[in-house]
This record gives structure tokens, C-alpha cells and sequence, in this order.
């Protein structure tokens, strides 16, 4: 694929603000919602009000009103050249409809003590090099950290993730015998607990990753057929990555739909052991989910939330992440079900989540962001959540109840964030 047309300027402060050449001579993208009743003609009344004012629209979508039965919120988004005019709207619409308000006005300005984010998918490029530890050097307990010949395959691996760009395909890799043989181990092995263990979602999806992305214990499947098979059930794709990314880009990447993918394999002395994610993790654990058009909205709600948030905000939202989308389970029928990556890849742990033993609370929000967990060990106390939607609605009110002085919508057209500056 070509370079995108249009080059995204990082800038210290609130990161790419570009500018379309003559499209962008408007300054002021300006959201407003008003209610109308459902009465011939209305709509295109409050339209030519608003042409009459020679103001170009730029979008429109109407919503069965949340307020009144059968009346419709519309929502207009238009390029206004000044506040005068946004409010010269406000006016013009108000004899013919209800409650006419102005959801924000997209400036390129935010707060100034606002975290830099990503705005446009090319932005995520900038993660590449920014690992926590184990993207090259690993910890001294890695079961690879004294094996030399481990430690220089998976250099070369990783190599492909720094040089990676946007749109690129992910290039392909030649995994020796030995590292398809501990995949091998590892998929054998979880495979006999999936139908026991796993949730319906998850076991829906499998055969399909058999049939469509190679899925077997023969040999690991290539990240760049499963990103396309991805991308065609939800939109999500896959982004190969060196290692651990911070809970801030790792999370803000979810805000594209986008999943930072480890390529390398764990080290074959302990194959149902790895102190970090690799591809088994990856490919087991988590693809399988965000093949799920509800679980794909759900890891994306937390995704927008954690853009531009406070560290302490990053650090619920991570927690957030963990109890779900890592060690979630839920209720499915009379039964209780895994989803979270970190059951699904973890042989001991499965079986652990669901053996009675552990603490099970409902999942709400507000009180999972606070509770501590232990990264090395097994969960103490996991979150059962009621149903995906049930989880996404519960985890978008929770979003609002944050402190950002601003909003955010991702647009799907232009793979890229719109921001509205009053909530
Ligand atoms: N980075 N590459 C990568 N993979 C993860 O699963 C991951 C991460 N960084 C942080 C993280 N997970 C979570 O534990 C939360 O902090 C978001
Ligand atoms: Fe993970």
C-alpha cells in the first residue's frame, strides 16, 4: 500500500493537526442535536434554515428520541466560519424545533495539559519504539534470558515491529520446527479445555480460525491473515509490537480498533509458561474475542475513554482492561464462562477461574478500576459480567463519569478521532 495521502505532523502538544488543503479553510466543524416531531416536511424546513444562512453541512444522522416517543433527535454537523455563526444556527432552528444544542465545536485546540494522543491512525506508528521492558532485553527470570541463540531469533522478530508502518501487511514469518512445536503443545493443550471452559463466543469463532486462518497445531498461524480476518468480522486489526507497550498507547490503540500483537514465541523449555504475552497468548487468548462484533465495541469503549486522560484515569482503565478483557468471565446461562485472553491462554488458570475456589464478584466499573491485582500469580477475585453490551453500557457510563474536559468519536471513513470540546 502507497503512503497515505495525507503526512500527520506530530506536534508537541496535541500531536497532528493537518490540514486538507482548501477543505480545511473551515475552521469551526460544529456538532449541534436538536428533537423534532414527526411531521411532514420538518426536517427539510430546519435544513433550509439552515442553508438560508449559506452554511455548509457536513453531516447528518437522526435517533429515535431518547426523551419523547416517537419524536427523532437529529444531529448536524457543519462547517461554520465563527461562533457568530454556530450561534446564528442555534437561533434559525429554534421556532421549529426542540431543544436545539450545541454538542461542541471541533477546534484543534484541547486543554493544554492534555496528554498528546493519537488522532489519526498513522499516529500509532509513533509506538514502535517506545517498550517497556522485555522488548529486547529480557528479565533475568525469562526462561529465555540465558539462551543466546532464543534471544537472537527473537531480535529478529521484533525487528519487523519497529520498522512497521501503517497499512503495510504484516510480514510474513518462516517459524522454525521447534517454534511451531511449543505452539503445537500449547494448542493441543488448551484446545481439550476450550469446550468445557471457554465462552460461547470464543468456541463460535475457533472453527473459523481453523478454516479461514490456518489455526492447527501444525504451525502458527501468520498475524496478517488473521488481522484481514479480523478486519472483515469487526474492523479490528492487528499491529505487530516488540513487547510490552505503556497502558496509555496499549489502550489507545484500542481507540482505532487496532490490537498490538506480539510476534515471537515464548521460550521452548516451559511451553505452558510465559511471563509476558507472545503469540500464543495473542492468537489463542485474544483474537478469538475480537472476532465478536459486541466485544470489538466493548475493547474500543475502553480505548476512546483512555485518550487524553489523566494517568490516574489510564491506570482505572488498565485495571478495567485487565479484569476483562485478561481475566474476564461471564455468566452464559446457569453456567459461568471464560473471556479474558489471560484464562483463555493459561492452561492452570482456566481451570482455576472456574473451579469454585477464587472469589467471583458482578462487574461493575467504578469498584473493578480499584481493585489491586497480582500480575504473577492467579487472580484472587475475578468479575463476572453479565453479557458483553451489558459490560460496554456499564463501561461507557463509567467513562463519563471521568474527568476530560472534552469528548471523542471515532470516524470509521477517516480512521480518525474527532474531538468535541464540551461534554
Ligand atoms: N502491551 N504489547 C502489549 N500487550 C498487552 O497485552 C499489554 C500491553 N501493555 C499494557 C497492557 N497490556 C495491560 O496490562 C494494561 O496495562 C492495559
Ligand atoms: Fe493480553
Amino acid at each position: 500500500m502507497s503512503a497515505p495521502a495525507v503526512a500527520s505532523t506530530p506536534s508537541p502538544a496535541h500531536g497532528t493537526l493537518h490540514k486538507c488543503g482548501d477543505i480545511s479553510a473551515t475552521p469551526l466543524k460544529s456538532s449541534i442535536v436538536f428533537s423534532i416531531n414527526d411531521r411532514i416536511g420538518i426536517l427539510d424546513e430546519c435544513l433550509a434554515a439552515i442553508k438560508a444562512l449559506s452554511i455548509n453541512l457536513t453531516r447528518i444522522e437522526s435517533r429515535p428520541s431518547k426523551t419523547d416517543d416517537w419524536d427523532y433527535d437529529f444531529f448536524v454537523d457543519f462547517a461554520a466560519t465563527s461562533s457568530d455563526q454556530v450561534a446564528s444556527v442555534v437561533k434559525a432552528l429554534e421556532p421549529l424545533a426542540k431543544q436545539v444544542h450545541i454538542v461542541g465545536t471541533a477546534g484543534d485546540t484541547l486543554p493544554e495539559s492534555t496528554p498528546w494522543f493519537p488522532r489519526k491512525m498513522v499516529d500509532l506508528d509513533t509506538f514502535a519504539d517506545k517498550v517497556l521492558e522485555m522488548g529486547e532485553e529480557l528479565d533475568a527470570d525469562h526462561p529465555g534470558a540465558k539462551d543466546p541463540v532464543y534471544r537472537a531469533r527473537r531480535a529478529e522478530i521484533t525487528k519487523i515491529a519497529k520498522t512497521y508502518k501503517t497499512g503495510m501487511p504484516i510480514p510474513h514469518i518462516e517459524y522454525t520446527k521447534e517454534e511451531n512445536e511449543t505452539w503445537g503443545a500449547v494448542f493441543n493443550k488448551l484446545t481439550t479445555m476450550f469446550p468445557s471452559h471457554a465462552c460461547r463466543e470464543h468456541q463460535y469463532v475457533f472453527p473459523l480460525l481453523v478454516q479461514n486462518c490456518h489455526y492447527g497445531p501444525e504451525a502458527i498461524p501468520q498475524l496478517d491473515s488473521v488481522s484481514r480476518f479480523l478486519k472483515d468480522c469487526t474492523g479490528f486489526t492487528l499491529r505487530p509490537v516488540m513487547g510490552l507497550l505503556t497502558s496509555r498507547d496499549f489502550l489507545n490503540g484500542l481507540a482505532f480498533r487496532v490490537f498490538h500483537s506480539t510476534q515471537y514465541i515464548r521460550h521452548h523449555s516451559r511451553p505452558l509458561y510465559t511471563p509476558e504475552p507472545d503469540v500464543c497468548h495473542e492468537l489463542l487468548g485474544h483474537v478469538p474475542l475480537f472476532a465478536n462484533p459486541d466485544f470489538a465495541d466493548f475493547s474500543q469503549e475502553i480505548g476512546l475513554a483512555s485518550l487524553g486522560a489523566s494517568d490516574e484515569d489510564i491506570e482505572r482503565l488498565a485495571t478495567i482492561y485487565w479484569f476483562t478483557v485478561e481475566f474476564g468471565i461471564c455468566r452464559q446461562g446457569d453456567k459461568i464462562r471464560a473471556y479474558g485472553a489471560g484464562l483463555l491462554s493459561s492452561f492452570g488458570e482456566l481451570e482455576y477461574c472456574l473451579s469454585g475456589k477464587p472469589e467471583l464478584r458482578p462487574f461493575e466499573p467504578a469498584k473493578v478500576a480499584a481493585q489491586k491485582y497480582p500480575i504473577t500469580e492467579y487472580q484472587p477475585v475475578y468479575f463476572v459480567a453479565e453479557s458483553f453490551k451489558d459490560a460496554q453500557m456499564r463501561v461507557r457510563e463509567f467513562a463519563t463519569s471521568l474527568d476530560r474536559p472534552f469528548s471523542v468519536r471515532y470516524n470509521a471513513y477517516t480512521e480518525s478521532i474527532e474531538i468535541l470540546d464540551s461534554k
